[in-house]
């Protein structure tokens, strides 16, 4: 590994004009101590940072590289649309075939609307429930993360989590109050809230395979009491599935899980790398956006032709060649790579994956919410991924994300991951 001088350099330029030096928390390693590297390209499943230094990277850009960074079919379709005209604000048939393979692939979708972030998406669905309901309460779980809209920076997960922030400065009590927060997996507190709040209640938001708190997934029935007190009381379920969407299945985790929500809330892979975001649910409840309907909601880039056209290229790929399949079939590569570095050093910490995503917690025990998942040692994650970096593998900059696979990482990739993390975790 050579020295990070330029990427030194970079960030102490970067710390003069950018707030930390970053567009966005995570990126700024406070959760595993040092300063970020900068990178330069990235292609596959690997990045090069400005020092020459070349990574196997299993961040993904957080998500969205799910063929690996910069796919041959997503930069055709850029170009090509670009040579058409790089934004619109004029509906245009990118939309209608972006709308039409949504609502296609995730049977719960019979409208949906485009926007820029996963944020966006999140913020519309709360929004919406509330308008259509006429309720203000919202429930979310501690540790999931749904972007930093203000009504659900509440026990956030993500950034908030790794910088100590999970109830931002900024939100007014008058706003947080309106947001309760629910341990993930605790059946009895959900159904106590319900019969205590029920009537009050707009929307329940969850991501149903929590990332942004590491990895943990619900426990057997979980999902079903939430989606049957939510229909009982008349809330609105919202799943994000800003991460799980397209990736854990064609139809997302909905798809796996069988449980059809009210909306869903969208972003990362349908943008092909691109920025975007989309919610959509059941037509009686996204008829009340207006223009039809009462609830505002708008985007100056909302279905901007270039991030479509990315995305459809990336969705397409991905169903050309099964790549879901594909997904699992690393990730079970993936684990046993990982396994076999826990059992060499002789460490009983926790990995947990489900298709291609995971996490290595480094506690022992069960993990299934955010209690569990903070009694990793987050000082021995920080020597591990600093580690890992120095062997030329790069996993998230923090114990509260997840990792992520792409059709890109070959058996070498994995091999080479499995070396470097036995060495780190014997060290
Ligand atoms: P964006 O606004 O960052 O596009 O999406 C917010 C969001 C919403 N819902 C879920 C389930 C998410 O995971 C996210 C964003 N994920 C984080 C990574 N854990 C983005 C990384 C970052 O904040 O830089």
């Amino acid at each position: 590994m050579r020295p990070h001088t330029k990427s030194a350099a970079a960030f102490a330029e970067a710390r003069r004009f950018i707030p930390g030096g970053v567009n966005s928390p995570v990126r700024a390693f406070r959760g595993v101590g040092g300063e970020p590297f900068f990178v330069e390209r990235a292609e596959g499943a690997h990045i090069w940072d400005v020092d020459g230094n070349e990574l196997i990277d299993y961040v993904g850009t957080w998500g969205p590289a799910i063929l690996g960074h910069a796919p041959r079919v997503v930069r055709d379709a850029i170009t090509d649309a670009a040579s058409r005209g790089v934004s619109f604000g004029i509906p245009n048939p990118y939309e209608i075939e972006m709308a039409r393979t949504i609502c296609a692939w995730v049977p719960s979708i019979e409208k949906v609307r485009m926007v820029n972030s996963g944020t966006e998406a999140t913020m519309s669905c709360i929004r919406l429930a509330r308008g259509f309901t006429g309720r203000d309460l919202i429930v979310k779980f501690e540790g999931c993360y749904h972007g930093h809209v203000d009504a659900l920076l509440v026990k956030a997960g993500s950034g908030a989590l790794t910088h100590g922030q999970p109830d931002s400065a900024g939100v007014p009590a008058a706003l947080a109050e309106l947001t309760i927060t629910l341990p993930f997996n605790d059946v009895t507190a959900l159904r106590s809230l319900f019969m205590a709040r029920g009537s009050q209640i707009a929307a329940v938001i969850v991501e149903p395979v929590p990332a942004n708190a590491g990895l943990y997934l619900p426990r057997e029935g979980f999902l079903e009491v939430l989606r049957q007190q939510c229909s009982q009381y008349g809330a609105v379920l919202i799943f994000d599935e800003v991460m799980t969407g397209f990736r854990l299945a064609r139809g997302g985790y909905q798809e796996r899980c069988g449980i059809s929500p009210d909306l869903t809330a969208l972003g990362k892979v349908i943008g092909g790398g691109l920025p975007v975001g989309a919610f959509g649910g059941s037509a009686e409840i996204m008829d009340q956006l207006s223009p039809d309907g009462p609830v505002y909601q708008a985007g100056t880039l909302s279905g901007n032709p270039l991030a479509m056209s990315a995305g459809l290229a990336q969705l397409r790929e991905m169903d050309r060649v099964n790549g879901w399949a594909r997904l699992e079939e690393l990730g079970a590569e993936f684990e046993n790579g990982v396994r076999f570095a826990l059992k060499k050093a002789g460490r009983d910490y926790v990995f947990q994956r489900i298709g291609s995503m995971f996490c290595l917690y480094f506690t022992s025990g069960e993990i299934w919410n955010l209690a569990d998942a903070q009694r990793s040692d987050k000082a021995a994650f920080a020597r591990y991924f600093h580690a890992c970096l120095e062997a030329g593998i790069y996993f998230a900059p923090s114990q509260f994300e997840a990792g992520f696979l792409s059709l890109a990482h070959t058996p070498a990739d994995l091999a080479q991951t499995a070396a470097a993390a036995t060495t780190a975790l014997i060290a």
